[in-house]
């Protein structure tokens, strides 16, 4: 504890008008500070309603402050937090004169980084308080206050706990060299590690999940040229978003937005229409769509109903089933009653019929994309953890540790040789909870937060 020796300030809510500005301030000379700025000192975990006073002894702003007393705060050091109107000219005056009194700018995620180097969290939870803040989705939502509430951390544990099980037993002969395991030893030991690999798999499957939640499920609208799917990224998104116009090859480059449907976060793409005899920026253009279709978690294929099927290039069409692809027949509001469309959905995938025009049909589109990015993301028993790139990295580590013990004490390889292996297991799962001392990472890691959390 108590490792820093300055204090940090920094306002905690984005420049702008609001109601409410914070901001805050951690370190050892957080309490005199406060006792200087608002004329006393306030008893911890009490809003108190006081001037903030500058070094001018002037009245700055009235504000509310709460102090948070070691080791009861986010940081695990003395906090201070000052609630001021919502002037950006205010705070700016508050956090100089904070600066004044010997306070220093906190940098990107520092906050957060004390929280974890006073113990309060680990790295998966400072890196959840990340995806907390960026989430968009009731599912990412709640991946992240899994994680949060240490999810990861307890999963860990356990694979942690059970590589040190095995280690005991192995470092028990490390000292009888002419002793080798007997079969029955190595039989339960390789049960252990076994049992750790499949945890450690279990955790790893989750990274798609992961991706999925944190970018958004890449959903890629294509069709012919002119079908309607710019008006139907529109539509989805609420907004003019994208340029709608009568001539074919209106959008040349893809366009992405970002939108929920039901729980999901999705990733929408609009591209440029699929034109067999594009030339130019155009047949650029389509280039582009076929390179979004390939990254796609889902497409949604857009064809005019009132016109008759277009020809779907090999590379897409090996794309689609039943479980990645929604046919989209537009321009529902142009067929005669009764009539059937002239388009026809590539067999086996979910059909909708819709007007982007009149938006009949949209509410029966979106539940059927709810369906499908349902039908994607998969989540790991009841907690929901799904981790992130990071995470994997490690893990993938630990499992080719694992393997390689494993081999060896399957093969009556060395003592020595199979606690290295272990030990080196030990190491990669550190390194996701942050127990093992890595400050390249951590610099990396908390940078690429925002400043004053
Ligand atoms: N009647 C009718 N017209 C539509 C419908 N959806 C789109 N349109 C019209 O069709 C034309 C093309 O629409 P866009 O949304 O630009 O089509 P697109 O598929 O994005 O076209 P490109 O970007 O050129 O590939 C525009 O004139 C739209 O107003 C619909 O449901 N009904
Ligand atoms: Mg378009």
């Amino acid at each position: 504890m108590a490792r820093h020796t300055d204090t940090i300030a920094a306002l905690a809510t984005p420049v702008g008008t609001s109601a409410i500005a914070l901001l805050r301030i951690s370190g050892p000379d957080t309490l005199r500070i406060a006792s200087a700025v608002l004329g006393t000192t306030p008893p911890p975990r009490v809003a108190t309603h006081a001037d903030y006073l500058d070094r001018d002894g002037a009245v700055v702003d009235d504000v509310v402050a709460t102090v948070f007393s070691t080791p009861n705060s986010y940081t695990g050091e003395d906090c201070l937090e000052i609630s001021c109107h919502g002037n950006p000219f205010i705070a700016r005056k508050i956090l100089a004169d904070l600066l004044g009194r010997g306070c220093r700018p906190a940098g990107p995620g520092e906050f957060t980084m004390r929280a974890f180097l006073n113990g309060r969290m680990d790295l998966s939870q400072a890196e959840a308080v990340m995806d907390l803040i960026n989430a968009r989705s009731d599912r990412s939502l709640s991946a992240a206050r899994q994680v949060l509430r240490g999810a990861l951390g307890r999963h860990l544990e356990q694979l942690v706990g059970g590589v040190l099980s095995a280690l005991a037993t192995v470092e028990a002969y490390i000292d009888f060299p002419d002793e080798d395991l007997p079969p029955e030893d190595r039989g339960r030991l390789a049960g252990r590690v076994r049992l750790v690999q499949a945890g450690a798999e279990r955790l790893l499957a989750t990274e798609r999940t992961g991706t999925l939640l944190r970018e958004g499920i890449a959903t890629v609208i294509l069709g012919e040229t002119n079908a309607g799917k710019s008006s139907l990224l529109n539509r989805i998104v609420g907004s003019e978003r994208a340029i709608v116009s009568p001539e074919p090859g209106t959008t040349r480059d893809f366009i992405e937005e970002r939108v929920t449907v039901g729980p999901h976060g999705l990733r929408l793409v609009d591209t440029a229409g699929l034109n067999p005899v594009a030339t130019g920026v155009e047949g650029l253009g389509i280039g582009k769509t076929l390179e979004q279709a390939e990254r796609a978690d889902l497409l949604v294929l857009v064809l005019d109903a009132t016109r008759p099927t277009p020809v779907i290039p090999e590379a897409i069409l090996k794309r689609i089933t039943s479980s990645t692809t929604l046919g989209v027949l537009n321009k529902a509001d142009l067929l005669r009653p009764g009539a059937a469309p002239a388009a026809v959905a590539p067999a086996g995938i979910p059909v909708v019929r819709v007007s982007a025009l009149t938006e009949e049909g949209l509410p029966e589109l979106l539940t059927e994309l709810e369906r499908l990015a349902g039908g994607i993301q998969t989540t790991v028993g009841e907690e929901r953890i799904a981790i992130n790139v990071r995470h994997a990295h490690y893990l993938g580590e630990a499992r080719v540790c694992l393997t390689e013990a494993l081999a060896k004490i399957e093969s009556s390889g060395p003592a020595e040789l199979v606690a290295s292996d272990l030990r080196s297991a030990l190491a990669s799962f550190g390194e996701i909870s942050g127990k093992v001392d890595n400050e390249q990472m951590l610099d990396q890691l908390f940078a690429s937060f925002c400043i004053g959390k």
